[in-house]
């Protein structure tokens, strides 16, 4: 697989490098990347935009800025965007960018496959989206527990947007974790060994594992309800002496593992930062991955803690809770490890290195909340309440966000060539910071003092009206702290100080390359010594050890014998034939059949591209 670009005849007839088409059938994992991250950031404006809508009209008792049925739309669809169409994504955006890079590859496993991913995801992503344009958005929250979810109690079309959008967005999920696996795997750079990895790529890999071995669950939840929705089965329905747990169980095995599929890349990020900001390794680094590692199986084996108020028993709740408890060990580990690389490191207080620490100390807190409602009791007072909406914010947002702004503001020279402006980026953190906590500390004490989650409106006697009008400045704070992010995109897109290939004295191997490298990424293939191998190539181990060797400059005959992958149209029409063949659920069957066929056709397509008859092959 590795040199799958060899023996691609027809690279030269088809190379577009400029220009709209070459973006639309570009495999080169650098400008997916991008694709990913460009996408992801505005569906994340579009989240937020439902998000302020909601705290517009939770600002003021008695307030009817919008119709309950509105609000409902609103925060399923926030909800839903926040974790598939934003957080994962720019996850995305950064595996598809660095792990390449920080493997000394020159791309990922399967090039054509990693666009398809994306060209399904930006389907999925329109799909559901479009629903707002037919007034029939979906309204069943973003874990759209049956029975709201049948078609006995959710006519129209709100629900199959839902549940079709997700089920394509799962299949490009499913395509970059296995292609991501298999590249962490099998394309490593030679004296790379696994515990040699960069922590991120670490961190990525424990990830893709969760993808693939979670979505399948929620995949299969769906189908159910699909069946139920335009077959007339009755999976989903009690009177019919179905089981009413049955979505819970299913959905929430998917579930869980889903939110550390959304922190584990943010927890990665850090791990990168802190070292090159402290000019440190990572203390302790083999734990933080194991810890990794253990959160991943245990992420499997605590899912029922969403159920504690269904009434499992005594003996199922205690299983749950001992395991949610069991979870917060790795976890409350890697906050120790961060805290430690600090300990006595020469640190410079970058925009970047702020995220990281504004990360480990709201994610703690959101960590502390967690470990409130593992215990049964606790959490039938917690759950539906704004102190559970609180709790998810500040994992979600002071976590993953935090954590991807990080990543922004550290790679952002890397992927551009350009620094962002501190003093913007020092804003950015500060307003987002203050606005973070304004917005959702508050909402903790609305919990208790019984506030409960997803109404869309407050009687006036109740006194929730202050600190619910404090949540929502504190929303429109952050609000502006993201315009402050964009501006300071817009100003250095063209004026930014030139970044170099290494600006921050860093210490992986993407920092080795100019910046924004080339399209073949390393003119020669390093060969690996350690987990911060540029750091021991510039200033040796520590100990006296002389410096690494760094690899020999290429000559302009390396550089020419270099075969990429050529670009190919075959994935973005296989991702339009496959969304024309699933919404034809929802319009016509000769739809569903004309598109299968379509989709049947692509896909050969796709797959004979580059086939050569046998006798031809090496
Ligand atoms: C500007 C920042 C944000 C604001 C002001 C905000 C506000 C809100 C509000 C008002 C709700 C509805 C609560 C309810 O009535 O139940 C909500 C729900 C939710 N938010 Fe956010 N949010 C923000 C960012 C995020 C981010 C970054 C995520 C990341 C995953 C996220 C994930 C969720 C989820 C999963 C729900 C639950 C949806 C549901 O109940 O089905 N939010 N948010
Ligand atoms: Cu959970």
């Amino acid at each position: 697989m590795a040199t799958q670009a060899a023996f691609m005849p027809g690279a030269k007839a088809k190379t577009a490098t400029t220009g709209v088409w070459s973006w639309i059938t570009t495999v080169d994992h650098k400008r997916i990347g991008i694709l990913y991250g460009v996408t992801a950031f505005l569906f994340f404006l579009m989240g937020g935009i439902e998000a302020l809508i909601m705290r517009a009209q939770l600002a003021r008792p008695d307030n009817d800025l919008v119709s309950a049925q509105t609000f409902n739309e609103l925060f399923t669809m926030h909800g839903t965007t926040m974790v598939f169409l934003a957080i994962m994504p720019l996850s995305a955006a950064f595996f598809n960018y660095m792990l390449p890079l920080q493997i000394g590859a020159r791309d990922v496993a399967f090039p054509r496959l990693n666009a398809l991913s994306y060209w399904i995801f930006l389907s999925g992503g329109l799909f559901i989206n479009s629903s707002f344009l037919f007034g029939s958005a979906p309204d069943g929250g973003w874990f759209g527990y049956a029975t709201l979810t049948t078609r006995q109690f959710s006519p129209g079309h709100h629900i199959d947007f839902w549940m079709l959008g997700l089920q394509i967005l799962g299949i490009a999920s499913m395509l970059a974790g296995f292609n991501f696996i298999v590249t962490i795997i099998n394309m490593r750079a030679p004296g790379m060994t696994l515990m040699r990895m960069p922590v991120f790529v670490w961190m990525s890999l424990v990830v893709q594992f969760l993808v693939v071995l979670a979505f399948p669950a929620i995949t299969v939840a769906l189908i159910l309800l699909m069946f139920d929705r335009f077959f007339g089965t009755l999976f989903y329905a009690p009177a019919a002496g179905a089981d009413p747990l049955l979505w819970q169980h299913l959905f929430w095995i998917f579930g869980h593992p889903e939110v550390y599929i959304l922190i584990l890349p943010a927890m990665g990020i850090v791990s990168e930062v802190l070292p090159t900001f402290a000019r440190k390794p990572l203390f302790g680094a083999p734990v933080v991955i194991y810890s990794g590692i253990m959160i991943g199986f245990f992420g499997f084996g605590v899912w029922s803690h969403h159920m504690f108020s269904v009434g499992m028993g005594p003996v199922a709740d205690s299983a749950f809770s001992i395991a949610t408890m069991l979870i917060a060990v790795p976890t409350g580990v890697k906050i120790l490890n961060w805290i430690s690389t600090l300990w006595g490191g020469t640190i410079r207080f970058t925009s970047a290195l702020l995220f990281s620490l504004g990360f480990i100390a709201m994610f703690t807190m959101g960590g502390l909340s967690g470990v409130m409602h593992a215990s049964p009791p606790v959490d039938l007072q917690q759950t539906d309440s704004y102190f559970v909406v609180a709790h998810f914010h500040y994992v979600l947002f002071g976590g993953s966000i935090f954590g991807i702004f990080s990543g922004f503001y550290y790679w952002w020279p890397k992927m551009t060539g350009r620094l962002l402006d501190e003093k913007l980026g020092k804003i950015h953190f500060w307003l987002m910071m203050i606005g973070f906590n304004m917005a959702f500390f508050p909402q903790h004490y609305l919990g208790l003092i019984g506030m409960p989650r997803r109404i869309y409106t407050y009687a006036a006697d109740l006194n929730w009206g202050f600190w619910n009008l404090i949540s929502t400045i504190g929303a429109f704070t952050i609000a502006l702290s993201i315009l402050v992010f964009i501006i300071n995109v817009i100003k250095t897109r063209r004026s930014g100080p030139v970044a170099g290939p290494d600006p921050w004295d860093a210490r992986t191997l993407e920092w080795a390359i100019p910046s924004p490298p080339p399209v073949y990424n390393f003119a020669t293939i390093p060969t690996v010594h350690g987990r911060d191998e540029l750091w021991l190539q510039k200033h040796g181990d520590g100990h006296g050890g002389a410096p690494t060797p760094k690899p020999a400059p290429p000559t302009a005959k390396d550089i020419a014998a270099i075969h990429m992958p050529p670009p190919s149209y075959w994935p973005i029409l296989l991702a339009l034939a496959l969304t024309v063949m699933l919404s034809g659920l929802l319009i016509s069957y000769v739809q569903l059949v004309v598109g299968g066929l379509l989709t049947l056709y692509c896909m050969f397509k796709f797959a004979l591209e580059y086939h050569r008859p046998a006798q031809e092959a090496h």
